[in-house]
């Protein structure tokens, strides 16, 4: 798909957003080649440099500003070095107004491509305030205080109206794990929204370019020109900081009532963990210096989940041995606990959060909390003696298995089995309720007067209807840890049904 053609609902992810031609207001554009001819222009330059586009193209740039800026500007672009590098200049004059400019730097194709956005006096607080966000930040104890801790520091930086952390599902799906918001106005927490409201292409770009402001939804881009230069080719803005985004997304916005919106994105182990997404319900314009902060702090408090997480992956593998201890112990002792299911059930749940468990043992059928009716246990064993033998088999989607399951999706519709014995092959299952059961939506805190053209669909609540239709006979995945920790189970349990099984020959010589 080319930039020019029609983009709708069913397109989205091919959407060349990196390549849309267009900054936002206030903001202009300079691009020059190595030797510092202008290439490019956004079409307001006349307010900047008091000369139109087409008087300017093919120019030397140092013909229209300061020799101290040309001079500082060569001297920031010395250090980008490395691909998807940038660098900024704070506080600086541009042109004759006496207007101070932050100033960022990047390359593009070969191009310099200069952004200026109104700025103040370079102050230099950036670091200290960093510091101390991340200072409450750690003092923070669990989970969702660290998250809510996030987005309170953002908006006591930022001033948005609503701050939100949304954390991607493996699937690509969405919730929003904390929420900070002036009071008020209604709150998305634990909203879940599916995949394709970021879709691909924005995700990857966002891993690439850590933040992106919007500053005024009823703002027109201001296109930079020759869209197509005399080699044919279009600007790539994906490392630009004034990037005119996705009209698409705009009516996304304008839908639920927000006027102007800024992210972060939240990188750990390499991906794209999440976003920092702030919404405001009149036109907002943090300096250059401001978000550049802000992404300071999101890359700290990246660093920090991320180490938190491994700890917690630890701690976790930690507390599911004692648990395999537990059992091995307590069987040793009294050997007809395993016969009860109330008891394996509570045990193994603790190591892996399921709701309901099922064991299979000699063509028995034994079950505590909520499972699947026996006709459709007896499908499910089939199917699992048909995979291959001796491993921990785990779906989210019981339904990708054996046909029907869509009947007790509401009971069981992911499971993790572990097979405990080669012949006969018995398994202890631990399965896990439908997704969208134990969602509801809550409210829809701003309602749209009216809708733009793409209709509906483009606003939170139908946003979670897909999501809840994507969902449908799905579980929550079971995550590789837990897997892991099913491997370490499944030797304990082995292990002592393979010495029950010894003793019970004993007994019988
Ligand atoms: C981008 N979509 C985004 C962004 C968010 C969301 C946070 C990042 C851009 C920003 O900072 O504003 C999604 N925002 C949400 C959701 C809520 C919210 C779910 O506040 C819920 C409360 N969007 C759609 C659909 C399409 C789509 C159906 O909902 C396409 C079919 C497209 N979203 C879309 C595109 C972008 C985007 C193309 C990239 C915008 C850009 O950076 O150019």
């Amino acid at each position: 798909m080319n930039s020019f053609e029609k983009v709708d609902l069913t397109n989205c992810d091919r959407e060349p957003i990196h390549l849309l031609g267009a900054i936002q207001s206030p903001g202009f554009l300079i691009a020059v080649s190595s030797d510092w001819m202008i290439s490019r222009v956004s079409s307001n330059i006349r307010d900047l440099l008091n000369h139109d586009p087409d008087q300017l193209i093919g120019c030397p740039l140092p013909d229209y500003v300061s020799a101290k800026l040309v001079h500082d500007l060569r001297n920031k672009l010395s250090y980008l070095i490395e691909p998807d590098m940038v660098e900024r200049l704070y506080g600086r004059e541009v042109g004759t107004s006496g207007q101070l400019f932050d100033i960022a730097l990047h390359m593009s194709n070969g191009l310099i491509v200069i952004e200026m956005e109104p700025g103040s006096p370079a102050g230099n607080d950036g670091i200290s305030s960093v510091r101390a966000m991340m200072s409450r930040l750690n003092r923070t104890k669990d989970m969702s205080t660290f998250y809510r801790e996030g987005a309170r520091q953002i908006r006591s930086l930022l001033g948005y109206d609503r701050v939100m952390v949304y954390k991607f599902a493996a699937s690509g799906a969405g919730e929003v794990v904390a929420e900070a918001c002036k009071p008020g106005i209604g709150n998305f927490l634990g909203l879940h929204y599916p995949a394709s409201d970021i879709p691909l292409q924005a995700r990857a770009l966002y891993k690439r370019n850590l933040i992106r402001v919007i500053r005024n939804v009823e703002a027109e881009p201001i296109s930079v020109v020759p869209v197509i230069d005399a080699a044919g080719q279009q600007l790539d803005l994906s490392l630009s900081v004034l990037r005119s985004v996705s009209p698409i997304h705009i009516e996304y916005l304008k839908n639920m009532g927000v006027a102007a919106s800024l992210s972060i994105s939240i990188i750990v182990d390499d991906e794209l963990w999440g976003l920092f997404a702030c919404h405001n319900y009149s036109p907002r314009s943090p300096t250059l210096e401001r978000r550049t902060v802000c992404e300071q702090f999101a890359e700290n408090f990246a660093m920090r989940l991320e180490s938190r997480e491994r700890r917690q992956a630890v701690e976790y593998e930690r507390r599911a041995r004692d648990i395999s201890d537990q059992l091995l112990g307590a069987v040793a002792s009294d050997e007809t606990l395993l016969n009860d299911p109330d008891w394996l059930g509570d045990i193994l749940t603790n190591a892996i959060p399921a709701t309901g468990v099922g064991v299979w043992i000699n063509g028995n059928y034994a079950f505590s909390g909520v499972t699947p009716p026996t006709e459709d246990f007896r499908r499910i064993v089939r199917a699992l003696n048909g995979l291959a033998a001796g491993r921990v088999f785990t779906t989210d989607h019981i339904g990708g298995l054996i046909d029907g399951a869509e009947e007790f999706a509401d009971r069981a519709a992911g499971m993790l089995a572990i097979p405990i014995s080669r012949s006969p092959r018995d398994y202890v299952i631990l399965f896990r309720s439908e997704l969208k059961q134990s969602v509801r939506w809550a409210g829809d805190p701003h309602k749209p007067v009216s809708y733009g053209p793409n209709g509906p669909r483009l606003t939170p609540r139908e946003s979670f209807a897909e999501w809840q239709e994507d969902v449908h006979g799905r579980a929550e995945p079971f995550t590789r840890t837990e897997q892991r920790v099913a491997e370490t189970l499944r030797a304990t349990l082995i292990e002592v049904v393979l010495r029950l099984a010894d003793e019970a020959a004993a007994e019988r010589r």
